[in-house]
């Protein structure tokens, strides 16, 4: 594997999950393998998993660690070519990324959507400059359509929690103050979809996901009946994605807020999120805190899908 950046990367998901679970087993079973070999992780956006979980991966693995949060201690990087740099950016990344490539061997990147152009964020400029540019191989942290190492944690954490052989898994869209971007929900609906599961999303109307992620799953615009029998809740606010609305709060209807009387619907599901999340918007203080609450094994096996996804980089320099 030389990128990492979605489901269809990491080929077929039983073997990725058995991967996962043997990982988890002995996570210091492949130590020799990253063995003067580096990981830069660049960041333009904030985060305590990711660079939490990762650079643990990367350490199992026998690898050194370089972190850059672009936006403190570096400097400002225009993305734009052709522009005339007379303003507050003094580097371009076309060459801060090739630099970047000279001092490692594998680099991660977390670059969000910038909700400035729709287009630009759904060909993924930033991260597709970091896979054209480094010479090295690229995963993503989130980038601006998907965060595909929380999603392939979320599927270890549901293939470890599930009684039947195809639960039913819903997605349901929760109000939240600020402007997130949809990378969340895609890849739980991208990954969901590869793993066959009973697969429901619901929202309410407007926040209509990108065709691609949706798939064959089912759309539900009313929460209590999406919600009924599930045997896993995973909760998250995006904003809008369909023009002319792209990037943009809708609703902030609490009644959307996952709370002990809305899982009581269920059929005793988990409760999922992938953190950070705002209590008592997207989801109670008694369901977060609940025995049904999945947020902090989801997080735990963050280390998990990144060292899997790292242990597969090195094997293909
Ligand atoms: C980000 C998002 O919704 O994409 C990161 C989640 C892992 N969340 C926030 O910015 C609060
Ligand atoms: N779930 C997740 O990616 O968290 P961070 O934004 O803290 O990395």
């Amino acid at each position: 594997m030389r990128y990492f950046t979605s489901v269809d990367d990491i080929g077929p998901l039983d073997v990725a999950v058995k991967e996962a679970l043997e990982v988890k087993r002995d996570r210091f079973a492949y130590s020799h393998l990253g063995r003067n070999k580096t990981l830069m992780m660049i960041f333009f956006n904030s985060s305590l998993r990711t660079r939490l979980s990762t650079q643990k991966a990367a350490m199992n693995l026998g690898m050194n660690v370089i972190v850059l949060d672009v936006n403190n201690g570096a400097w400002k990087l225009e993305t734009e070519r052709g522009v005339i740099m007379d303003g507050d950016c003094p580097e371009h990344l076309l060459e801060a990324v090739p630099v970047m490539g000279c001092y490692c061997d594998i680099i991660g990147v977390r670059s969000f959507a910038r909700f400035e152009s729709k287009y630009d964020d759904y060909n993924e400029k930033i991260l597709n400059q970091f896979i054209k540019y480094s010479g090295r191989p690229v995963f993503s942290m989130e980038a601006a359509t998907g965060h595909p190492l929380q999603a392939f944690a979320d599927l270890i954490t549901i293939e470890e929690h599930k009684t039947k052989k195809r639960p039913k898994v819903v997605l349901t869209w929760a109000p939240h103050p600020r402007a997130l971007p949809q990378a969340v929900p895609n890849s739980f609906a991208q990954w969901m979809n590869a793993a066959g599961y009973d697969f429901v999303i619901t929202h309410p109307e407007g926040y209509e996901l990108a065709p691609e992620f949706v798939g064959d799953a089912k759309v539900i615009y009313d929460q209590d009946e999406a919600l009924r029998g599930a045997d896993f809740v995973y909760a998250k606010n995006w904003s809008a994605f369909a023009d002319p609305n792209y990037g943009q709060i809708l609703s902030k209807d609490r009644a959307w807020t996952i709370t002990s009387e809305k899982m009581a619907l269920t059929d005793n599901a988990y409760f999922m999120h992938c953190l950070p999340v705002r209590r008592n918007m997207i989801v109670s203080d008694d369901v977060i805190e609940s025995d049904r609450s999945l947020v902090i094994p989801e997080a735990a096996n963050r280390e998990i899908s990144a060292e899997v996804v790292l242990k597969r980089l090195l094997e293909s320099l």
